[in-house]
């Protein structure tokens, strides 16, 4: 290998991995030269009711653009997740749920996960949910929020799970986004010691979502809350009032499974579809593979399930391998900063799978925080959702693994619908930053801005040239803004919208969104979504968010804001405005900067230069290009005089 710093697979774990190398390279190959039958062989993991006979049917374009996998077989994603392990597995524990406060957890036997997702379904017929509603899961991390995900699955319901973290405007949007009826909440979630109001925000939502019918509201805190007895109902009564056999739909392969809004680079979040046959194929697969998964391990992921992390590796993928996986309510620094150790001890955890922001953060607090924790189960470190910096990659595999864990750093998309460029433990030697090599049956390509295929050692923007089954299949509602989003920029490809270099090792390293996309702390935002909050302010004549490289959070938020004329600056409405941020979208969009921009560097056509703004927020002067053609140049000069210092 050419890098110095290659971490090669230990003799044992290539040994006693599902694949090593020699295996990697010649599966990769097979999957490569004949994709048809590499996933027809593939697609067995799973139960058909009716097997499939095709099993890909895809156009990128030109034309009609569709992707279809297993089209004609049909199955059950719940059944597959539950019923199927019933003969061998009814005693075992599915799901372990560890509460925010230390003193609570629960184990929940694949038998009690059966009985507790069948009554739930049972509810939500019992209200009129059939099969291709559309429902809204907005909840804390506890058990309920995956029995109702798997509930909806069971009776061919659709769901959209809303992050707990989004605010009342937001959940609306997305509410509407794909006309649901339903929403399933808890009366408050908890986080770290404090209280969410997640019922309250649902009633304010509502407030412009008339369309819903029933809200079913679990009891997790007791708190004060509001009610509506005709549109509410506790999700206790409901179970107990439920019979708990509930038949599992016969599903096929394209039927839709889930909705999952995530933001683009336009201010409205986008509804991704994923299907069933081939999501669950993919999903569970890459869970086996990536992680090394082998029965009886116990598997934690720390991602919260209103994100696509938490659907494809904390329910589905596991679950459909018969895993134990490990369900956290809380957050990583309460009550200490040992608490993910803590958990990891508790439980026995043998697979961990977090985010860099978090390791970044935990860093921060020192050795002692892990030092005083064993950690001697762990086998298997994650990261997913941002490149991880090799100091953070250093820290986790040193510190946390010992030296002893080989770390997955898994790139991935909610489009993707599960890892598309990872290691395998048994099989790829490691680069501290590297996302590595491409899973079996994935082609990434890196094209230059004119869509030309880069050979060898380069550095482009990175596209798939063909499809796999966990693929995303359009945009709730606008297949148009799909093809557009995905398939235009590049003819034929997949575009990911991400930077990528590939080393002479054949190797891929994410080097970050290269549209108008910020990734803050793990969580996607479009640069649109802050401007649109900023600008609904009664006092904001224009604004421009950008990111910038923030220590903790990977990128932070910028915003440069014009005020209406006869407006003053002042520290007040800054802290003003960056509420009102919070409160229009929710705590993940708080503006870490907010410098008051008395014009923004345009072009004559009216264009705003975010190339420049970013190199501001950036504190690199030196590098900011070419502005004669800016209208004015002159705003430049004062924008970087009042650049603010942190
Ligand atoms: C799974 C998830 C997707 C965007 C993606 C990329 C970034 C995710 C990464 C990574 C570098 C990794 N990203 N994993 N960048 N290395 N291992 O995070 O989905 O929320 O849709 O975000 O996150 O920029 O395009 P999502």
């Amino acid at each position: 290998m050419s890098d110095a710093t290659v971490f090669p697979v230990p003799e044992d774990l290539a040994q006693n991995a599902w694949v090593d190398e020699p295996r990697y390279l010649e599966m990769y190959q097979q999957s490569i030269e004949d994709p048809e039958a590499f996933w027809a062989e593939h697609g067995k993991r799973i139960h058909w009711f009716k097997p499939f006979t095709k099993v890909k049917d895809v156009n990128y374009g030109p034309g009609d653009v569709h992707i279809r996998w297993y089209e004609d077989g049909t199955t059950n994603v719940c059944y597959n997740a539950i019923d199927r392990h019933l003969p061998t597995k009814k005693d075992d524990t599915a799901i372990i749920w560890e509460g925010d406060d230390p003193s609570e957890h629960e184990y929940i036997t694949y038998g009690q996960l059966h009985d507790n997702v069948s009554r739930f379904a049972n509810a939500m017929k019992a209200r009129g949910v059939k099969k291709g509603d559309r429902v809204t899961i907005y909840m804390p991390m506890i058990p309920e929020a995956t029995y109702a995900m798997l509930a909806c699955a069971r009776i061919g319901a659709v769901h959209s799970v809303v992050f707990g973290g989004f605010s009342p405007d937001a959940l609306a949007g997305r509410i509407q986004g794909c006309e649901s009826n339903c929403v399933i909440t808890a009366d408050e979630g908890l986080r770290g010691g404090r209280k969410v109001p997640l019922k309250a925000n649902t009633d304010k939502a509502l407030e412009s979502c008339p369309d819903v019918d029933t809200v079913f509201v679990v009891k997790r805190t007791g708190g004060d809350i509001d009610w509506n007895d005709k549109r509410d109902v506790w999700w206790d009564e409901a179970c107990a009032a439920a019979d708990k056999e509930c038949p599992a739909e016969e599903m096929k392969a394209e039927d839709p499974l889930f909705i999952l809004f995530t933001s683009g680079s336009t201010g409205k979040p986008k509804g991704v579809l994923h299907t069933t046959g081939g999501y669950l194929v993919y999903a569970s697969m890459t869970h086996k593979y990536v992680f090394d998964y082998h029965d009886g391990d116990i598997y934690w992921c720390t991602a919260d399930v209103g994100w696509i992390t938490g659907h494809s590796y904390i329910v589905y993928g596991p679950l459909t391998n018969g895993a134990t996986t490990l369900v956290f309510e809380g957050v990583p620094n309460y009550p200490t900063a040992s608490r993910f150790w803590e958990v990891c001890d508790k439980h026995k955890v043998n697979i961990f799978y977090t985010a860099p922001t978090a390791i970044r953060a935990l860093m921060r607090e020192g050795l002692e925080a892990v030092k005083r924790t064993s950690r001697s189960t762990i086998r298997l470190l994650g990261t997913v959702g941002e490149p991880i910096n090799p100091e953070a990659w250093m820290w986790y595999h040193q510190v946390v693994g010992e030296g002893r864990c080989q770390i997955v750093d898994t790139w991935w998309q909610t489009e993707t619908g599960g890892i598309l460029i990872t290691p395998l433990p048994g099989a790829t030697p490691l680069k501290p930053g590297s996302a590595t090599r491409p899973f079996f049956g994935v082609k990434p390509l890196l094209v230059d801005n004119d869509g030309k295929p880069l050979e060898g050692a380069t550095e482009g923007n990175l596209c798939i040239s063909d499809s796999w089954p966990g693929q995303m299949r359009t945009l709730y509602g606008d297949h148009e803004r799909f093809v557009q989003t995905y398939f235009s920029t590049y003819d034929g490809l997949y575009f990911t919208g991400d930077g990528c270099r590939r080393d002479e090792d054949g190797y891929y390293w994410i080097t970050g969104r290269v549209d108008d996309v910020i990734n803050v702390s793990g969580h996607r935002m479009g640069t649109a979504e802050v401007e649109s909050a900023l600008v609904a302010h009664a006092k904001v004549a224009e604004s421009a968010v950008v990111g910038y490289p923030h220590d903790i959070k990977g990128q932070g938020i910028y915003a440069y804001v014009t005020l209406n004329a006869g407006e003053e600056p002042s520290d007040e409405l800054r802290k003003e405005l960056v509420t009102w941020v919070r409160k229009e979208i929710g705590p993940i969009a708080t503006p870490d900067m907010l410098q008051w921009a008395p014009g923004l560097p345009k072009t004559r056509s009216g264009k705003i230069m975010r190339r420049i703004l970013r190199k501001i927020a950036e504190n690199d002067y030196g590098s900011l290009g070419d502005t004669s053609t800016l209208a004015d140049p002159s705003v430049v000069d004062d924008l970087i005089e009042n650049r603010m210092n942190k």
